[in-house]
Formats: structure tokens, sequence, C-alpha cells
């Protein structure tokens, strides 16, 4: 009697805990997000944020700050590469130094294949973000260099769905299954195969290399040096106006958040396999990574997760195009 009634609380306590786990993780995927709305000055056109530049084509000025101090390393990465614009050097690949531009003037940088812990450790992130474990993307794949723009989206889909408008902004208000069907239709006027990237892809790149909050340190006070959000934006802002990071990649933090491939799932890590994981099988959310022109530093950092149902516009909402090599 004794040894049920220990086995009966001991289910009871069990039972709470998985509640209250699930109501944390659940929590920490509804973000403060649809501040997304746009303020009173919807429909704004191109305003570049410093009236001295004239909105630039994404890639044209890859040094992305003006020449101020020697660019940051982080954790003792090497230095980028010059970029070439030539994917025959792919079988010397490093990060970062080979970059191709595609039919619509999309540049892409190749991520060669590699491990990295995945999620956040303790004392960083919430419940969603762990366990943090370690993950092996097996094939390299190109990524690109910006979001998407409106000009490429449009290119592409005939129609811009964005609230800010401008070419070399970042197209938002787009859907999951908008930043797909552009992938699909992209691949097939090229013969390529064009989708968006992994959740695992997306923070392989993000991180590139690092292991702190961010792609470039744990100092919050450097986020404005690459990022545009909550401190520093009223709305999006042209691609590739901040620093890149370690890999190449402009706006991997902040400006527009960008869909991933993956159906969403709080529990995932614990059971995602080691080698290329494709999240779950199903779902009714899908995933979004690196916080965008609202949010707060925590929102943008490398391990963060958000996610919402494919359906949603937001002008918040973008994404950034993987290409199988
Ligand atoms: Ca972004």
């Amino acid at each position: 009697m004794r040894i049920a009634c220990r086995l009966n609380w001991l289910a009871l306590s069990a039972l709470f805990v998985g509640v209250l786990g699930m109501g944390l993780t659940m929590s920490g995927c509804s973000q403060p997000s649809d501040k997304g709305k746009a303020p009173p000055q919807t429909k704004q056109q191109e305003t570049p944020p410093q009236a001295s530049t004239k909105p630039k084509e994404p890639g044209t000025e890859p040094a992305a700050k003006p020449a101020a101090a020697e660019p940051k390393v982080p954790l003792g990465l090497p230095p980028l590469p010059v970029p070439q614009d030539n994917p025959t050097t792919a079988e010397k690949v490093e990060p970062g130094n080979v970059l191709i531009t595609n039919s619509i003037g999309m540049k892409m940088v190749l991520i060669p294949a590699g491990e990295f812990m995945m999620g956040s450790p303790e004392g960083e992130g919430g419940t969603l973000e762990r366990p943090q474990h370690r993950v092996r993307i097996t094939k390299p794949f190109y990524l690109g260099v910006y979001e998407v723009t409106q000009e490429q989206y449009e290119k592409v889909m005939g129609a811009n769905p964005s609230e800010f408008l401008g070419p070399t902004r970042p197209v938002e208000r787009v859907t999951w299954d908008g930043a797909v069907n552009f992938c699909r239709k992209l691949g097939q006027q090229e013969g390529k195969s064009y989708r968006l990237p992994t959740e695992a892809e997306w923070e392989y790149a993000c991180r590139a290399g690092t292991t702190t909050q961010y792609g470039f340190g744990d100092d919050v006070s450097a986020l404005g040096e690459y990022a545009w959000y909550n401190k520093n934006a009223k709305s999006t802002h042209p691609v590739g106006g901040k620093r890149a990071n370690g890999w190449g990649l402009y706006d991997m933090h902040g400006n527009v958040r960008e869909w991933c491939a993956d159906w969403h799932a709080p529990g995932y890590y614990a059971v995602s396999p080691a080698e290329d994981p494709i999240g779950p099988d199903s779902g009714t959310t899908r995933v979004l990574r690196g916080g965008a022109w609202t949010d707060r530093p925590v929102v943008l950092r490398s391990g963060f997760r958000d996610c919402v149902k494919p359906v949603t516009r937001r002008s918040v909402s973008g994404f950034r195009a993987a290409r199988t090599e």
C-alpha cells in the first residue's frame, strides 16, 4: 500500500513537472513579436538610414562599414578571406571564401560541412534552446549572404508583400509558403535546388564557429555594429548595412527574422538526430530565427528560437535562401 501511494505520488509529480516544463517552453516561442505591426508611417518609401548614402545594390560593397578599425575576429577565427566570385575554388573552401552570384543578383556563400554545438548552455536562454547538443552538417551548402530583398522577391514572384518598401530592403510580410514558393520557383528557373535553410544549418551559419550568445561574442553593447534591432531601428533597413559575421553573412542578427524549413516542436532538441537534423515530421508552427528590427537583444541571440504559424504575415518576417551545392 505504501509503495502504491509512493508510486502515485511520483507519477503526479512527474505530470506536474511535465506540465510546468511545457508551459515554460511554450511561452518561450511566443515572442514580443507582433510589435512587428507597422508603426504609423506605413508603406513608406525608401529612406536610407544614412542620408549621405544612396541605397546600394546588395553586395556591391562587401566591406560592410567604413574602413574603421580592424574587423573583429570572433574567437580566433582567421580573418575573412577576400570573397571570390568563383565556385570552382570550392575544393579549397574555407568559410566565407567561395561566393557566387545567381541569376537574380543574389550573392551566396558556400558554407562547408562541419560540426557545432546547437542550442544554448545552462544560464542562457530558455528551455526551448536545450539541451545543447552536438550537430554535424554533413554536406556543404550555399546560403544567401543577405536576406532576400524585395527586388529579388519581385523578380521571381511578380509581387511584393512588404510593409516597408525599398528594393534593397528585405522582403517581409512573407508567409512560410511564400518563402518556400520563391525558392521553388527560382530553382525551376535556374535548374538548381533552392530551399530554406534548416534550423540547424541556420544556427551553424549564424554562429560561424563561435559558441557565444552572438556571432561576434557576448558583448551586447556591440550589437548595434552588427544588427538592426529595437534600439536603433523603427523599420527594416536595406540589407548589408551592418557588419558581417565571421563567415561573411549579414543581418543574421536582426532586421527581419528568417523562416527556416523546419516544423517547430519544443522538445525537439532532446530527440534530434546528430546529423543533418530537419526538425519534426509535423507541427503547427514553423521556425524563425535571428530576431528583427522590433526585438530586444535577447531575441537576436544565435540560439534563440521563434515560431509562428506558417500562414502568418508580419513586417518582422522574411527569409534567406539556401541552395544545395
Ligand atoms: Ca535577419
